[in-house]
């Protein structure tokens, strides 16, 4: 049966970024029986950037009643933090040894992390990748859904599946696939049609998170950076109008409808016209998942509980895989 991994840093709180890119998405591949699902608040990888202590504890919780709101039933898919299945940093000391330098010299999102000041990066966001690769690899995961950025990171841990096979002589690890569908691949600010909408973004407005109210996702909306022109009516009418193309593609992805028929709707309106009905689109489909986010938020030891099961559920899987990695390398056990 496939296997999917996916995760979530809880490194602020979820964007519509991550819930059309990532979380959404992760409840279509859960609710069609042909998978086994495994997502994590991957909390090991957050703190590769600073995060205040107690903020990391509330967003980790938060993080997973996002998903539970968002419809991942802990039931059906195994759901936990990544700190909590050891095996994972295990695995990842593996791959450090596997990957090359250069291969992760090459990555746009230490890159973009690092900035101008990579010197003073940590240790950890650099090596990131090879994290990411263990998380994915030591459930022998074969399918990894993830928004846009995320594709290179998924196309290192190919790799690092395919040398260490091939170094080992073995024929261990999965070449996993990225899955990267639908409208809202790469939802984009708010603010700036050239930037992706991020939680750590400084600007409040560039952003809808998930925990805002009707108020504020009408009033982000409005303010919502456009161009004068009407809506086309056509796709390829968007082509040079990236603030447009993402208004439209949020709304195609919320409303789970293609972009062209979107625009066989909305085409020759204005933004003074659409971007009302988005506001009440986000609204009528958002507000239900904040609602009973702050439900789930005001019992912190159930969230606590459904983690530690989940926690041991995935350890099932792990143990083995470890164990067997540990065998191939020449570990004494
Ligand atoms: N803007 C986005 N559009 C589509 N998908 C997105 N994802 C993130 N932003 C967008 C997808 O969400 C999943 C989880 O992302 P992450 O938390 O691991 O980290 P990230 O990609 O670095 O997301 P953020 O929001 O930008 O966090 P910060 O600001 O902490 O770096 C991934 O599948 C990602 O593709």
């Amino acid at each position: 049966q496939p296997r999917v991994f996916s995760g979530i840093q809880p490194s602020g709180g979820l964007t519509l970024g991550n819930y059309l890119g990532a979380i959404k998405r992760f409840v279509d591949m859960q609710d069609d029986a042909s998978f086994e699902t495994i997502y994590c608040m991957v909390d090991l990888h957050a703190i590769t950037v600073w995060q205040d202590p107690a903020e990391l504890a509330r967003n980790t919780r938060e993080l997973c009643a996002g998903f539970i709101a968002s419809g991942i039933d802990p039931e059906k898919s195994i759901l936990f933090n990544q700190s909590q299945v050891p095996e994972h940093a295990q695995l990842a000391w593996i791959f450090n040894t596997v990957a090359r330098m250069g291969w992760l010299n090459r990555m746009t999102q230490f890159k973009d992390k690092a900035g101008k000041n990579q010197e003073n990066s940590s240790v950890g966001l650099f090596a990131y990748p090879a994290l990411m690769a263990a998380d994915i690899l030591i459930y022998h995961a074969t399918h990894v859904p993830v928004g846009e950025d995320q594709k290179q990171h998924v196309e290192l841990t190919r790799d690092i599946a395919a040398k260490f096979n091939h170094d080992y002589g073995v024929d261990f690890f999965p070449i996993t696939e990225p899955v990267i569908k639908g409208a809202a691949t790469r939802v984009m600010s708010l603010r700036d049609g050239s930037k992706k909408m991020s939680k750590s973004d400084p600007s409040d407005m560039s952003r809808i998170n998930m925990t805002d109210d009707a108020d504020a996702i009408a009033a982000k909306i409005r303010k919502a950076r456009t161009d004068p022109e009407a809506l086309p009516s056509e796709a390829e009418g968007l082509k040079d109008r990236p603030e447009a193309r993402n208004l439209v593609n949020i709304y195609a992805a919320l409303a789970d409808m293609d972009v062209d028929a979107v625009l066989s709707e909305v085409g020759g309106k204005q933004f003074s016209e659409f971007k009302p009905m988005l506001s009440d689109l986000a609204v009528s489909k958002l507000s239900p998942i904040s609602g009973e986010m702050a439900r789930l938020m005001q019992d912190a030891s159930e969230i606590d509980t459904i983690l530690r099961r989940g926690a041991e559920r995935a350890r099932e899987l792990t143990v083995p895989i470890l164990e067997r990695t540990y065998e191939i390398v020449g570990l004494v056990r």
